[in-house]
C-alpha cells in the first residue's frame, strides 16, 4: 500500500465515522414534517446546484462489457442481465429531485434507463416476497420494502442529463429512488434480491432510518 492509499483510507474511515456520529447526535434534525404537494425542499435540506459524490470511498471502475445484473431470490424468473440484455429493455427517461440525507437536495435531474416497475413484470415477485435488497460493487447494500421498490418513479439509471453515468456517480448502472434519501439509491448496483424478511444494509446497520423518507425526516433510526 502507498502513503497515498493509507492517507485515503484514513479519510475514508473519518468520513464514515463522521456520518456515524450524525446518526448518534440526531444532527440536522428539524423535528417538522413536509408537505411536498406544497414545498419542493423537504425540512432541513438546502439546494445544490453542483451534484456532489457520496460513498464509501471505493469507486469501482466497471466497463458495460464487465457489468452485469442478477437478480434472484423470490421471483418466478430470475435473471441475470449483461449489457446488451439490459439495453434490449425498454429504456425511459425520468425527472426527479435528490435528497441527501447530508442535507442537500439537487431538483430536476434528467434520468433514462430502465424502470422497476418493468423489471417487476419480467421476473414476477412471488407472494412470500416483501422487501428487496441491493448488493452494489463497492461492497455496499441498502434495504427497501418492495412497494417502495415497485414506485413509479422508481429507475435503473445508466444515464443523467443525457450522458452515460460517470463510475463517480455509479456507473453504468445505478438505482434511483426519488421518494427516499439518496443512500437508498445504490450505485454500481450488481444484484437484487427479493426476500420475505426485512434485513438492514450498510447505512441502517449504522443508524440511519429504515425507510429514510426525506418528508418525515427520517434520517436516523431513532
Ligand atoms: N454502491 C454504493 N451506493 C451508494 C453509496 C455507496 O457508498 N456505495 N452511497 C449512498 C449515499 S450515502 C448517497 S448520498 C448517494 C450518493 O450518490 P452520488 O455520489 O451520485 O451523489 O449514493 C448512495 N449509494
Ligand atoms: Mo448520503
Amino acid at each position: 500500500m502507498s502513503k497515498n492509499d493509507n492517507l485515503w483510507g484514513t479519510i475514508r474511515t473519518k468520513l464514515i465515522d463522521r456520518k456515524q456520529e450524525w446518526a448518534k447526535e440526531g444532527r440536522l434534525l428539524t423535528g417538522q414534517r413536509g408537505d411536498p404537494l406544497r414545498q419542493r425542499l423537504p425540512p432541513g435540506q438546502h439546494e445544490v446546484k453542483n451534484w456532489p459524490v457520496l460513498d464509501l470511498g471505493i469507486q469501482p471502475r466497471l466497463s458495460p462489457d464487465a457489468w452485469a445484473l442478477q437478480i434472484d431470490g423470490l421471483v418466478s424468473a430470475p435473471q441475470v442481465w449483461n449489457w446488451a440484455l439490459f439495453q434490449a429493455q425498454p429504456q425511459q427517461k425520468f425527472l426527479s429531485d435528490i435528497h441527501c440525507v447530508t442535507a442537500w437536495s439537487r431538483f430536476d435531474n434528467r434520468w433514462e434507463g430502465v424502470s422497476a416497475r418493468h423489471l417487476l413484470g419480467l421476473v414476477q415477485p412471488l407472494p412470500q416476497a416483501r422487501h428487496v435488497m441491493l448488493y452494489s460493487a463497492d461492497g455496499y447494500t441498502t434495504n427497501l420494502r418492495l412497494d417502495h421498490f415497485g414506485a413509479k418513479d422508481v429507475l435503473l439509471a445508466h444515464s443523467w442529463e443525457g450522458e452515460p453515468l460517470t463510475h463517480e456517480h455509479g456507473g453504468p448502472v445505478r438505482l434511483v429512488v426519488p421518494k427516499y434519501y439518496f443512500w437508498k439509491s445504490a450505485k454500481w448496483l450488481t444484484r437484487i434480491e427479493f426476500r420475505a424478511d426485512d434485513k438492514p444494509g450498510y447505512w441502517e446497520n449504522r443508524g440511519y432510518h429504515n425507510e429514510g423518507d426525506p418528508w418525515n425526516e427520517d434520517r436516523y433510526d431513532r
